[in-house]
């Protein structure tokens, strides 16, 4: 923990319930929406529902997108207005006016600076005038002014499916206009593995009642989800499985991909969602890493591990290296090449399983 400093320390918790939220948003007339880099269906579910309620009311909400972007969930973004930033100090996105004249920020599915890379300049600025919404164990408190913060939702959009049913005045969940239903649906089942991890609760299932009663169609939504990846996912997928080593007597799996393999493959990192997750499949692994070398000295790592008897707390493990997450899903970025982060993550996991 660093030293408390000269300025209050804030800590990452909720400092407005649902309803605060939703007066805050009722009083703007814009809003950009943001979220973590590499977003899933819990970063877009959450974001388009957010985005479409406002604008079913009348407001104007835009969503920018960290990259890297994939067109897997289109069929849920549908005609949500938004732009995918370049991370760049002069990307257009700043020059649009639906961004530059917002009168509130709302931040999703994450508040740690290190997810927000491409936009941290420009929320930094606004955080007087920034939402948050989020799950995680874990945040700068200083991203956002106003935070709903519940660790114990399984998905953000679970928080967002109570904001927007109350900023549309609607009497239920099951009564939530369809786009705005099949977002929070696919934010929820994603972020749930399907509706299978240990986060889920009955009250997980009420609220998967209530969207299926809305109009969303769960079975065609998983089609053209996790069912509609281009070839080279296959290609991605077979030079991780390659490069799979087993540790700690079988209990830790490891895969790396590096700059070669998504150049020889022709996929990108769009391509490696849940690649992480196959080694679970054995019995004897209670915890699988992915190390993903991004840069000439730069390795992502993502954890996964199981709800089993050894639950083994993947958070503990990636706040080792600078990151963090939840319980059972976490990340970190490593300094080091492949090789180099490797034999760190072979060492953290050799001790975490001991
Ligand atoms: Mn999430």
């Amino acid at each position: 923990m660093s030293q408390t400093t000269d300025r209050t320390e804030q800590a990452w918790a909720s400092n407005a319930t649902v309803d605060q939220i939703v007066d805050r948003l009722r009083r703007s007339d814009s809003a950009v929406v943001l979220t973590h880099g590499k977003p899933d269906g819990d970063a877009v579910g959450s974001s388009v529902a957010i985005a479409q309620a406002l604008i079913a009311l009348g407001k104007k909400a835009i969503v920018l997108f960290d990259p890297p972007w994939t067109d897997r969930f289109d069929c849920v973004i549908a005609d949500t207005p938004y732009r995918v930033l370049e991370g760049k100090a002069d990307d257009p996105a700043w020059s649009d006016d639906r961004v530059k004249n917002a009168d509130t920020v709302v931040v999703v599915d994450t508040g740690s600076w290190s997810q927000l890379a491409a936009s941290e300049a420009f929320l930094r600025a606004r955080a007087d005038k920034a939402v948050l919404i989020d799950h995680h164990a874990h945040g700068d408190p200083e991203v956002a002014a106003l935070r709903h913060i519940d660790t114990n939702a399984p998905a953000a959009a679970q928080i967002a499916a109570d904001v927007t049913f109350n900023l549309l005045g609607l009497p239920s969940i099951a009564q939530l206009p369809l786009p705005i239903a099949r977002a929070v649906y696919l934010g929820m089942a994603t972020d749930t593995g399907w509706f299978k991890h240990p986060s889920v609760r009955s009250s997980t299932f009420r609220i998967a009642a209530d969207l299926i009663d809305a109009g969303v169609d769960h079975s065609r939504l998983f089609l053209q989800t996790e069912q509609s990846d281009p070839p080279e996912r296959l290609l991605i997928m077979q030079r991780a499985m390659k490069s799979m080593e087993l540790v700690a007597g079988a209990q830790g799996a490891i895969m790396c991909l590096s700059p070669a393999d998504f150049e020889e493959t022709g996929a990108d990192l769009s391509l490696t969602g849940g690649l992480v997750d196959l080694p679970k499949a054995v019995r004897t692994v209670e915890v699988s890493a992915l190390l993903t070398q991004v840069e000439p000295n730069l390795t992502k790592v993502s954890f996964r591990s199981k709800a089993s008897a050894k639950d083994i707390d993947v958070n503990e493990l990636a706040q080792r290296f600078g990151g963090g997450g939840h319980k059972h899903a976490a990340g970190a970025r490593i300094e080091a090449d492949l090789s180099g982060a490797k034999k760190q993550i072979v060492e953290a996991l050799e001790d975490a399983l001991r």
